[in-house]
């Protein structure tokens, strides 16, 4: 096991792997910015280390200053947590050229998921559904329409250094697809450096349905079930949801097995998530993380697994402690993701949190940096903390929901905390009714009264 762990981040995830650290007994090293002096982590860390000025350029984004920070400590292990570095190959080769473990999939695999359509051609391979579309890039708007002649409109091109939703443009007809394709191409060669784009079928209403998985990198590999990520504004999920309220068991364990033996056949070593688009009963791969994600304490709650620790052990070299057979999916759970910002503007409200109460009670766990008099800096996400409530099943998780979050009090910033009073409360949620595009359709009907 590793003796030192240096934490690569920052907010409530740096706190959550500095949790996991102390259960194992690792030692723990926080790093910051200079605008980041005063967080938790950093008072928690048996040490810490600053890295660097606010931009994240410099500081969380800055690998010679990281490298610096280990061996000053001594630290043995990165944790990277998600965003920043979490997904970056580059820094998981530095770190092993400095013997450093880095707490995350082997350089080869975060490689192949970075590239969408080596992703998909893997995904193909190894028996995971994609969605129909070109089989690797197109060169022009000419091949796209061949490719567009077969699976029929309307069309997504999308970027092959892409994900999360940016530099994707929809063509309905023949005739939007020449400056879909050139836009597509022009954008990505901005964004990304690379103008390769492919073609896909464009799904109209999906549900977003992700499968968490773990593998120890020796052909180990488990499904910890899905999260219905689908309650989304502008690609950031703010609802998630264990299990998805449009799955029963045999169609989980169908998709989870071809996840689960995607992940042997690739010896994946660490946590993953595998993200589907969901439509009329069927599966269609989009793209894989490589890191934990914000939403993983859903899985956490009705599998009672520590995705944590386990990501942790198994980059230590430890083989799974669990098997297939010892996962069981027990209740529901459902988390909010609330955000320092306007609840109908989203406009961010950085600054100092005059008063802080977070609810508590049975099936209720928050997971937030945050604390009273803690000033949230306006450098980074806007993300205040993340309320997780457990029920034996979903009536009971939302009865439990509407409590706490009554029950939660932030004062001295605005916060999103108003849109989960409404959306707790609306039908089409309580039905569990709801697609990629229902919240922003809802935002734009104007669903949310003022408080
Ligand atoms: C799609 C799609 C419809 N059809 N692909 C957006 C982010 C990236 N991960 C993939 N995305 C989408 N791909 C096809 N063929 C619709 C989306 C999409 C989306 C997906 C997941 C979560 C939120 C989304 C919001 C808008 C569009």
């Amino acid at each position: 096991m590793f003796d030192k762990i240096l934490i690569a981040n920052r907010g409530e995830i740096a706190l959550r792997i500095l949790r996991a650290c102390k259960e194992l007994g690792i030692a723990t090293v926080a790093v910051h910015s200079t605008a980041d002096a005063n967080a938790m982590s950093v008072r928690l860390a048996d040490e810490s280390v600053c890295i660097g000025p606010p931009l994240v350029r410099e500081s969380y984004l800055n690998i010679p200053a990281l490298i610096a920070a280990c061996e000053i400590t001594g630290a043995d292990a990165v944790h990277p947590g998600y965003g920043f570095l979490s997904e970056n190959a580059n820094f998981a080769d530095v770190l092993a050229e400095h013997r450093i473990a880095f707490i995350g999939p082997k350089a080869e695999h975060i490689r192949l998921m970075g590239d969408k359509i080596e992703a998909k051609r893997t995904a193909l391979r190894l028996g995971i559904p994609c969605v129909p579309g070109s089989e690797g890039g197109i060169a022009d708007p000419a091949e796209a329409l061949r490719v567009a002649g077969e699976i029929g409109f309307p069309v997504l091109i999308k970027a092959a250094a892409g994900g999360g939703g940016r530099g994707m443009k929809i063509a309905r007809s023949a005739k939007d697809l020449t400056y879909a394709v050139q836009t597509a191409q022009t954008e990505a060669k901005a964004a990304f450096g690379d103008d390769t784009v492919y073609i896909e079928k464009y799904l109209e209403k999906p549900r977003h349905i992700e499968i968490q998985v773990i593998g120890d990198g020796r052909g180990n590999a488990v499904h910890l079930g899905e999260r219905d990520c689908s309650l989304q504004r502008r690609h950031q999920t703010v609802w998630e949801e264990s299990p998805s309220p449009v799955l029963d068991s045999a169609a989980r364990n169908r998709i989870g097995e071809i996840v689960a033996n995607a992940m042997r056949e690739i010896a994946y070593e660490g946590v993953g998530t595998v993200e589907f688009l969901y439509e009329n009963g069927q599966f269609y791969f989009i793209e894989m993380n490589t890191r934990i994600q914000v939403e993983h304490p859903v899985t956490e709650m009705i599998t009672g697994i520590d995705l944590v620790i386990e990501q942790i052990r198994v980059a230590a070299g430890s083989p799974l402690s669990v098997t297939q057979e010892d996962i069981h999916f027990n209740g529901h759970a459902v988390e909010c993701r609330i955000n320092a910002e306007h609840p109908q503007t989203f406009r961010p409200s950085p600054g100092q949190i005059s008063y802080f109460h977070t609810p508590g009670g049975l099936g209720v766990r928050v997971d937030s940096a945050a604390y009273q008099g803690y000033t949230i800096p306006p450098h980074y996400d806007s993300l205040v903390g993340k309320l997780i409530v457990h029920g034996r099943n979903r009536t009971e998780c939302l009865m439990r929901l509407r409590r706490a979050i009554d029950e939660f009090v932030v004062d001295g910033i605005d916060t999103t905390l108003p849109l989960f009073r409404n959306l707790v409360r609306n039908p089409d949620i309580q039905d569990g009714m709801y697609d990629i595009h229902w919240l922003e359709n809802h935002l734009k009907t104007g669903g949310i009264e003022p408080e």
